[in-house]
């Protein structure tokens, strides 16, 4: 038997209390009260005569007409969120999101803004991503004990069974229909609520990154109620045998941590609100696997049971998921939310020193972060950019030498956005909203202020333009990645999903939709890399390629996959590889000088030509004395 708390809203300080949630929420979506049509065709209709026997003259008497008419509206609307949400409403406004994509796309020219193709069902919210080494890509997130998009979906509220996570493999490969996904389903686990229930782990809202041998330690996720408080999972995904693989205990739970995998190729996980729930974050860090244990390096090596270990200083963040990087000096900086939790740590002496505060002084909610490519061909980063995070701040913050300086500023501010960097070394903002669970409209109302399906470029230049827009918006739990054949992945955010997917009955109820990059629409040929012969390579070391198009090869760049979650991505990175030799198709690419440069582990290579168009990548495994 199951059971389940009462589900209040994981935000309720957002909103003041869970009943001001329902009544934003609902009349939002409802619109004035039409005579016939329905202009908002995301809301319930309501008629005329509907309105009119809903209306209290008390209330006209004491409020007016108006005012009356929406508290009408607003009852008519809570009661038809009781119900649920009628499915004619998806059909609805997912045509009214294609129909108006179609119409505002029609004015960006694909050579200047790319153009979004594809848009399909996929059988999980994908509110967390990781491209994996075998091209497929890993989705996971919870089964929904809610299908209105009016109300919190996420178990995050609930104690036993029903607190379950769920995960599936998507094969670009074998298309877009229902047979191209698997479904990986997380080790069966029970967790420390008290209840003695099995359910498939619930690593929704965990943190992750990718192991040096390709696989994917996912940290933390929900243990169930106190508004979310977090569960000691330590899994470990093995895309090669596509399997779970369970470690020890986290010493901490952890709701919403951030992990980053190292020089050292050890994943550092800290924050994310501890056993206890909401607000009392685990601010340990620990380190996976522990000191005193080999890192594997072997693709094939799969461990279960290993330990973590624990830093002697904690990381003093206050919020979640806190944007971590390894930089090129071979430190872990952590730049926290609030402006003055801003740290730098060293895994050598594990240790860790104050960064100077950032310039918004202010606390900024889920937004993009990038460690930006290096000047330098083959060295790795060493200063990152903060841009989303911030609903009215269309500023960029860039934090580089030890110091911050304001960058070139996006067209407008926006939260919950992802960040990617192209592998010409432009960067793509898509996705993005209000506030948590908020698209311009109020709460839970997924009726989205249009500029939020808006993407944004950046030039080589640094200027920022504004791009065409995607089909759904996404905004808290969305995420994006970019594909080995250079187009990019863009699914997540449920509640978005929920509302506008028909195809919810089937089991199918996330969506995934692609976009193709304007370096796939400027016409000719793409470059070809057609073999690369040392595939696991060491560090300053030759790689050896061949190409059908050597004449159009100007450039090799390394790109670390996506794992993201949270407007959260601790990998991205883009390191351009010097060509040291070439003669007829095959050339010799040197590879970064060292783990500080780019952890070890499995990236991406493509070959760019003069107009930064790559090729299809391939996979390289950069594994220290290889
Ligand atoms: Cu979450």
């Amino acid at each position: 038997m199951s059971r389940r708390g009462n589900p209040r809203r994981r935000w309720t300080f957002a909103a003041g209390c869970a009943a001001l949630v329902l009544s934003v929420a609902a009349p939002a979506a409802l619109g004035p009260a039409p005579a016939s049509a329905d202009p908002r065709p995301g809301g319930v209709h309501i008629t005329r005569a509907q309105l009119a026997k809903e209306v209290r003259p008390e209330e006209v008497k004491a409020f007016g007409r108006p005012r009356a008419e929406q508290l009408a509206r607003d009852r008519i609307g809570l009661r038809a969120v009781d119900r649920g949400y009628p499915q004619p409403m998806r059909t609805r406004s997912l045509k009214r999101l294609t129909d108006s994509q179609a119409e505002l796309n029609a004015a960006f020219a694909p050579s200047q803004s790319g153009r979004f193709t594809d848009y399909f069902s996929s059988p999980d919210y994908g509110d967390h991503v990781a491209l994996l080494p075998t091209g497929k890509v890993l989705l996971f997130s919870f089964e929904a004990v809610e299908e209105s998009p009016n109300k919190e979906t996420a178990p995050t509220e609930v104690i036993g069974r029903d607190n379950a996570g769920r995960a599936y493999v998507w094969d670009p490969a074998q298309g877009t229909g229902a047979s191209a996904f698997k479904s990986v389903q997380p080790p069966v686990v029970k967790v420390d609520d008290g209840l003695d229930e099995d359910r498939p782990a619930p690593i929704f809202c965990a943190g992750h990154s990718y192991l040096p041998n390709g696989m994917v330690g996912i940290f933390g996720g929900n243990l169930g109620g106190n508004h979310g408080a977090g569960a000691h999972l330590a899994l470990v995904f093995d895309p090669w045998t596509e399997t779970w693989h369970q470690q020890q205990d986290l010493a901490q739970g952890r709701w919403y941590p951030s992990v980053v995998t190292g020089a050292d190729g050890r994943q550092f996980i800290t924050s994310g609100h501890g056993d206890t729930g909401w607000g009392k974050l685990s601010q340990t860090i620990e380190r996976f696997p522990a000191k005193n244990t080999a890192v594997s390096y072997d693709p094939k090596a799969i461990a279960d049971g290993q330990a973590l270990d624990k830093w002697p200083i904690k990381a003093e963040y206050s919020t979640d998921y806190p944007h971590l990087f390894s930089l090129r000096d071979g430190k872990i900086y952590g730049f926290g939310r609030t402006y003055n939790e801003q740290y730098v740590f060293d895994p050598q002496t594990e240790t860790e020193q104050p960064l100077r505060n950032r310039p918004d002084g202010g606390m900024r909610n889920y937004g993009s972060a990038v460690a930006l490519p290096n000047g330098t061909p083959g060295n790795g980063p060493d200063s990152v950019l903060i841009l989303g995070g911030d609903r009215n701040d269309p500023k960029t913050y860039r934090f580089s030498g030890g110091r911050w300086t304001e960058d070139t500023a996006r067209a407008f501010g926006r939260t919950q956005d992802d960040t990617l960097i192209f592998p010409d070394g432009r960067l793509f903002t898509v996705n993005g909203g209000y506030d948590i669970r908020d698209y311009g409209n109020g709460l839970y109302n997924p009726n989205a202020h249009e500029k939020y399906r808006q993407t944004e470029i950046r030039g080589l230049d640094g200027s920022w333009k504004l791009g065409p827009v995607q089909r759904l918006p996404r905004g808290y739990h969305s995420n994006a990645v970019i594909l080995p054949d250079g187009r990019i992945m863009v699914t997540g955010d449920e509640l978005q999903e929920i509302a506008n997917n028909p195809d919810i009955k089937s089991g199918q109820n996330g969506t995934i939709e692609i976009y193709e990059p304007p370096y796939l629409h400027q016409g000719g040929t793409r470059p070809t890399l057609t073999d690369v012969s040392n595939p696991t390579v060491g560090y300053g070391a030759g790689l050896r390629v061949s190409t059908g198009t050597p004449d159009q090869v100007e450039k090799a760049v390394l790109m670390a996959p996506i794992t993201s979650t949270h407007s959260v991505d601790t990998s991205q990175r883009r390191i351009e590889l010097p060509i040291t030799s070439s003669a007829g198709n095959k050339l010799v690419l040197k590879t970064p000088p060292s783990v500080n440069d780019a952890p070890p582990g499995y990236y991406l290579l493509f070959l760019l030509d003069d107009r930064g168009v790559p090729s299809v990548a391939k996979w390289v495994q950069l594994r220290p004395g290889a």
